[in-house]
């Protein structure tokens, strides 16, 4: 079988853009490399002293683990290398990381990442992800700025997240399609796989922390309802699905059919996902695969960015599902939590 190669692919792909100087498939190749090397470590991981936490917290407040940091220097580290960018976003980082070296003088883009997605499912083997955004820079010269990332998702050049899985995958979409690339570890290559992946207009599954009901706005808790109903027109009950790493339930819902929700909840009125380097690359691939993101009112991607780690509520996946589940929340959106 002809295999295709994410380099092959990236470069065939370039001639659909005449005047492209190839810094964008530059930018892609980069990312691919700091990928393979955080799926190098994701998978010894029980071996080496990788696992557990580092002791701190980050900018969220979240505990930081090791791998977090890991795989955050190594995107930090091959953007660097790689000279296609002039600043980056981390949510490992509180302010944006300015690159200011000779090899990134003119260079275009910003790239904001959240580098091990579902970390709290490391120690136990679980799927984790990364997860990239890429903008065309706002500012015109030297490093980036804080204003090159403030820009809605609308204006995204491309974005994609890896999957490190029971095999490891690479999606993105430049805004023509979403493809799909599967690592094969003998030769150490992303292969195409998944060409021009297409989400199912409906689906079987839920997916949402069912922990949090009791905070839930109206309108989810009665969409839920609506998911656990028989119906066979419709084929509910829908099934529950929630891994607690945002990357493995979108990457499920996306192929299969379903609806992932993280809402705003008592606790967290803003939701809990960040816009920049989740919500958005996320909705750009949904989107491009023919499904849908809100957040419970309004299309994700036209949501404006006026902080680096903004949170909203997200609603993504199947078409249907995403507009069952915003009745709902107009229905009920006046009823208090
Ligand atoms: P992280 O980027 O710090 O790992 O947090 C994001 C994750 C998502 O992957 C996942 O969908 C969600 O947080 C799970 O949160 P919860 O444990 O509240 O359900
Ligand atoms: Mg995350």
């Amino acid at each position: 079988m002809q295999v295709q190669t994410l380099g092959q692919f990236i470069i065939e792909k370039q001639k659909d853009f005449p005047y492209s100087k190839g810094e964008l498939s530059r930018l892609l190749r980069d990312i691919g490399i700091a990928s393979k090397i955080v799926h190098r470590e994701v998978n010894k991981a029980g071996l080496v002293e990788i696992l557990g936490e580092t002791g701190e917290t980050n900018v969220q407040g979240e505990a930081v683990k090791k791998l977090d940091i890991f795989a955050n220097n190594q995107f930090i580290a091959a953007l660097k290398a790689g000279g296609e960018c002039c600043a980056m976003a981390s949510e490992e980082n509180e302010d944006i990381i300015t690159i200011d070296t000779p090899s990134s003088k003119g260079a275009k883009y910003v790239v904001a990442f959240d580098p091990l997605d579902g970390s709290s499912n490391i120690d136990v083997n679980v799927s984790v992800g990364t997860i990239f955004s890429i903008y065309r820079r706002v500012s015109l010269s030297g490093p980036g700025t804080l204003e090159d990332f403030l820009q809605p998702g609308t204006e995204l050049v491309a974005a994609g997240y890896v999957i490190y899985g029971s095999s490891t995958m690479l999606m993105y979409t430049t805004g023509k399609g979403v493809n799909g690339f599967t690592l094969d570890p003998s030769i150490g290559e992303f292969c195409l796989s998944h060409p021009d992946i297409k989400t199912p207009k409906s689906g079987m599954f839920y997916s949402l922390n069912e922990g949090n009901h009791l905070r839930f706005p109206e309108g989810v808790k009665k969409y839920i309802k609506y998911c656990q109903e028989e119906d066979e027109a419709t084929n509910r009950p829908y099934s529950s699905r929630y891994i607690g790493s945002g990357v493995a339930d979108f990457h499920r819902n996306l192929l299969k059919g379903g609806i992932f929700i993280y809402p705003s909840t008592a606790k967290s009125p803003k939701g809990k996902l960040r816009l920049l380097y989740e919500c958005n690359p996320l909705a750009f691939i949904i989107e491009q695969a023919g499904g849908k993101a809100t957040d419970g009112k309004n299309r994700i991607l036209e949501l404006p960015l006026t902080e680096l780690h903004q949170r909203t509520p997200l609603f993504i996946g199947s078409p249907d599902m995403v507009d069952k589940a915003m009745e709902y929340m107009a229905k009920y959106a006046e009823a208090k939590v």
